[in-house]
């Protein structure tokens, strides 16, 4: 079977809860390819997000509620390798509103971490095209080995 990419957040509101969903990561089998904290800008967001443009949730990025709230703190971000690895990553992570996910898939991260219908806990790619963009996104593919080479060699700690 063909392994697939695709690409996880750990959206703000669950930074409290990191090694628990780390911890599931691996428990359910999936492969950490790449991975990295940052704090997403508003221009970033907007742009990670530009295939909601139009919707009412997204209508005006000055007042998102979505772009709010995914600059309002750092978030995680990683690449996961695995067979079907799209759609067993969305499995994990649950539908998009968390109270309906406590309904419908209470083991879900976004039923065990998740607020509502915007605070969600995590992200998951939702098909191979958007897969591939979110982790260039993230992991840009020209200039990474030695951007991250260099900020692992300044570490101090
Ligand atoms: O893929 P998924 O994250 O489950 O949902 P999408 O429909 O792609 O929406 C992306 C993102 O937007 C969702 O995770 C939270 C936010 N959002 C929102 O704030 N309000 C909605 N009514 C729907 C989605
Ligand atoms: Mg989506």
């Amino acid at each position: 079977q063909q392994k697939e990419r695709t690409l996880g957040i750990i959206k703000p509101d669950a930074m409290s809860k990191v090694g628990q969903i780390i911890d599931a990561i691996f428990q359910c089998g999936f492969k950490v390819t790449q991975l990295k904290m940052c704090r997403l800008t508003r221009n970033e967001a907007f742009q990670f997000y530009q295939e909601h443009q139009g919707k009412t949730f997204f209508e005006c990025p000055d007042v998102s509620n979505l772009i709010n709230f995914m600059t309002s703190g750092p978030v995680v971000a990683f690449e996961l390798m695995g067979v079907d690895a799209i759609t067993k990553w969305r499995e994990v992570i649950g539908p998009t509103d968390s109270a309906e996910a406590r309904k419908t898939a209470p083991m879900s991260l976004r039923a065990r971490f998740g607020k509502d219908n915007t605070q969600n806990a995590c992200h998951g790619s939702d098909s191979v095209a958007s897969a591939a963009r979110e982790i260039e996104f993230f992991f840009p593919s020209v200039g990474t080995v030695r951007q991250n080479t260099a900020k692992f060699t300044d570490c101090t700690c």
